[in-house]
């Protein structure tokens, strides 16, 4: 009898194919406009995938924010909301978990990822402190500023290079940071702002290693370390799979290490958590702990629910748990990393080592053609919406914003093109399809022209700012 020709994906690569550890009890329909109608939708959005209508979305992978698909027990934990404005039981069982897993002793909850921000840099900034981390985070850097900081980016500067192949670029350089000490010195830097992944970086983790280190040049120098632990669990696993000595931990055990040589974090639990709202802000400082909780009040609400239902507060501490099983974190890394393997295999030019979260893609080397304040990867994001009705998101000047002093465009290293792969979301032919749609775009980039921007909000531009195509002509 002859071999089939069709393998399956384990066979291709000869290993033993894995899968999702979970089966699907409940399914959301989507379908595929058509591509006049994709035309019209994208003029109308100003070219701007925030702007479209998700109806008008084929395979969404705008964001993994918020996005992800909640479980039974989850679903179930929303059933056993306890709406008591004060004190609620499902405060008491999120403050566990966190404790638990992350291991700070005061946990605050918020809204979202942002609140926790606004809070820990309004009590932990003074006007004039410099903030040095691991790159920037639009949200992150924008209430770091509105406190009166000044972010400093200390990253290695692998990070700026899509191509550098270091396993793990978001490592901080002790160099850069140790050079800004010796500048401004250590009483006039408010904290290091540590991200594990890093999200600007195309979800690139931070190693071991390195935390260690630098911890001991912060105690050196009296600094506290803040995680921005929002895809920590993410970061957990490829300290696991490439860094050495971790490969029989679990990740849960990763996670608390790491976070063991920080002295707090802030969390936008729409991401590892799997919920589709909610946030914490964790420290282990009481006298920080006792300002946050006065300030969670006025702005988000009682320090028992930090602006969620105790409905969602519960799914939250049941994902929690749920984020940090190993066949879990295995699968939703190994999702992405597909995805990338593809399009590595096609020689699309993306960012590697491919991230925890998302493939980026690098519009340089799409369209090197095109100058970047004419707005290559917001370009891109267009044109693959326009293909296949794929969304994505622009990660590069449009993001970058303006300097606040000189008022011109920042120029950032990276013009990326993020796809975000919501967790437990979508499967593998999704992924199929979605590698196609980049090809054909790839495949037709020459024929591509850039954008002029047409309206520019103040602040967070990249999320209501409209465009327009730069005819041939022009
Ligand atoms: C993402 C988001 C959501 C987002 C935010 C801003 C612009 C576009 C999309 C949010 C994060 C994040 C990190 C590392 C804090 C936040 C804010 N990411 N830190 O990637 O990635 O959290 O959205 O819950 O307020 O699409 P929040």
């Amino acid at each position: 009898m002859s071999e089939s020709p069709i393998k399956t994906i384990g066979q291709q690569l000869g290993r033993r194919s894995w899968a999702e550890p979970w089966k699907i009890k409940m399914v959301e329909p989507i379908h595929m406009i058509s591509q006049e109608e994709r035309a019209k939708a994208l003029q109308e959005a100003g070219y701007n995938t925030f702007l479209l209508r998700s109806a008008d979305v084929y395979i969404d992978l705008l964001t993994d924010s918020g996005t992800s698909a909640m479980s039974d027990r989850q679903w179930a934990g929303i059933m056993m909301g306890d709406e008591a404005y004060a004190g609620s039981r499902n405060f008491y069982h999120l403050e566990a978990a966190v404790q638990t897993h992350y291991g700070y002793r005061y946990m605050v909850p918020t809204h979202q990822g942002r609140g926790a921000e606004h809070l820990l840099s309004q009590t932990a900034i003074k006007p004039g402190q410099y903030v040095p981390g691991n790159m920037y985070f639009t949200t992150t850097r924008l209430h770091q500023e509105l406190a009166g900081g000044t972010f400093v980016d200390v990253i290695i500067d692998e990070a700026h290079d899509p191509r550098s192949l270091h396993p793990f670029k978001g490592d901080v350089d002790l160099d850069k940071l140790r050079g800004l000490i010796q500048r401004v010195g250590a009483e006039n830097i408010a904290y290091f702002s540590l991200a594990g992944t890093v999200n600007m970086a195309g979800g690139q983790p931070v190693s071991m290693a390195n935390v260690r280190a630098l911890r001991e040049l912060c105690d050196e120098q009296g600094l506290p370390i803040y995680l921005d632990a929002t895809r920590m669990v993410e970061n957990a696993y490829f300290i696991q799979q490439q860094e050495a000595g971790f490969v029989d931990q679990s990740i849960a055990a990763i996670v608390k290490e790491f976070c063991s040589y920080t002295d707090g974090a802030w969390m936008s639990a729409k991401k590892d958590h799997l919920v589709n709202i909610g946030g914490w802000l964790a420290v282990n400082d009481h006298d920080l702990f006792d300002a946050l909780r006065n300030l969670v009040v006025v702005y988000e609400g009682l320090h028992t629910y930090g602006g969620m239902a105790g409905r969602d507060m519960e799914a939250l501490a049941i994902g929690i748990e749920e984020a940090v099983q190993d066949d879990h974190v295995r699968s939703r890394v190994g999702q992405v990393l597909y995805l990338g393997d593809l399009l590595l295999d096609w020689d699309i030019p993306i960012v590697q080592p491919v991230g925890g979260h998302a493939i980026f893609l690098d519009a340089r080397g799409f369209y090197p053609h095109i100058p970047q304040d004419q707005f290559p990867a917001q370009t891109l994001a267009a044109q693959l919406y326009l293909d296949s009705g794929v969304r994505g998101m622009e990660r590069g000047i449009v993001s970058a914003g303006r300097d606040p002093q000189t008022g011109d465009h920042r120029y950032p290293a990276l013009e990326l093109m993020r796809l975000a792969i919501p967790r437990r979301v979508y499967t593998q032919a999704h992924m199929d399809v979605v590698a196609e749609a980049i090809k054909a775009v790839y495949d037709a980039r020459q024929q591509t022209g850039g954008l002029r921007m047409v309206y520019e909000p103040k602040v967070l531009r990249f999320f209501q700012a409209r465009f327009e195509p730069i005819s041939a002509r022009e």
